[in-house]
């Protein structure tokens, strides 16, 4: 039989695969039974409009309600502190599942951050907006952009409820300041910009399947078309020794040893 470290082990094809694109999907690594009471909790949590939240309106994307004043704009898009959401979630956030996998990546001392996604995203099927192509990093603080973040699907995803979409191998790439927006966006309008967005690939998961992607890898996702809520878990991690500038926000939280 094997043991616990050889079944949550990256295979060395994985480690190369992560390293060359900047993600990877380990399959069916959470039990449908935990997405069901993941999913169940935030469904309760999301009726309630339980804090703290954000709404789609906060986002200012395309396609998000104008006001919360205007019809959906008391969309959430996403619940915040997932792992202060229960015992459950706090189980998969210190996963040791995740844990074993992240430090063959990280390094032996993995933390996770309580300041950035930690949250549920709830994709609405009425008020979703569209989410354009962006690096997490942009708004975080960190002494090197070396951080994981990890898509915990509580259902499926696919193109017509608004999927991830991600650009292969883009965390290791520089891309000059012009091709960017105010916002930090790649701008369409730039001819570099299209031609590195069609290299796009969309990540379709099922319930339980787990993306892994670098801080730095360029993604983006479009609205839900179809009658049902997408909920997605996300929790980001980093090394130990790679510490959240002082002062900033990503510093505004206590960190969580795996
Ligand atoms: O599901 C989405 O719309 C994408 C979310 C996303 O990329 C983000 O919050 O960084």
């Amino acid at each position: 039989m094997r043991g616990f470290a050889a079944m949550n082990a990256l295979s060395q094809h994985e480690v190369a695969q992560f390293q060359r694109d900047g993600f990877f999907v380990a399959r069916g690594l959470v039990p449908r039974a935990d997405c069901a009471a993941l999913k169940s909790t935030a469904q309760s949590d999301l009726a309630a409009i339980k804090a703290p939240v954000e709404y789609e309106v906060d986002t200012k994307y395309p396609g998000a309600p104008a006001s919360h004043a205007a019809p959906g704009g008391r969309t959430v898009r996403r619940l915040l502190q997932a792992y202060a959401r229960g015992p459950l979630f706090a189980r998969w956030g210190a996963a040791p599942e995740i844990g074993h996998r992240l430090k063959q990546l990280l390094g032996p001392m993995v933390q996770l951050s309580q300041a950035h996604h930690n949250c549920v995203m709830t994709k609405n099927p009425r008020y979703s907006s569209l989410t354009e192509w962006h690096q997490d990093i942009r708004y975080w603080s960190f002494e090197r952009p070396e951080l994981i973040s990890v898509w915990i699907a509580l259902g499926r995803e696919f193109a017509e409820n608004g999927c991830l979409l991600v650009l292969p191998g883009t965390h290791v790439m520089d891309i000059a300041p012009q091709r960017f927006d105010a916002a930090l966006f790649l701008r369409p309008d730039d001819a570099s910009n299209r031609e590195l967005i069609a290299t796009q690939q969309r990540v379709e998961l099922d319930a339980g399947d787990v993306l892994f992607f670098h801080c730095r890898l360029f993604h983006a996702a479009g609205s839900n078309q179809t009658a049902e809520t997408k909920f997605s878990l996300v929790f980001t991690y980093h090394a130990a020794d790679n510490r959240p500038l002082a002062g900033t926000r990503s510093a505004g939280l206590a960190d969580i040893a795996l």
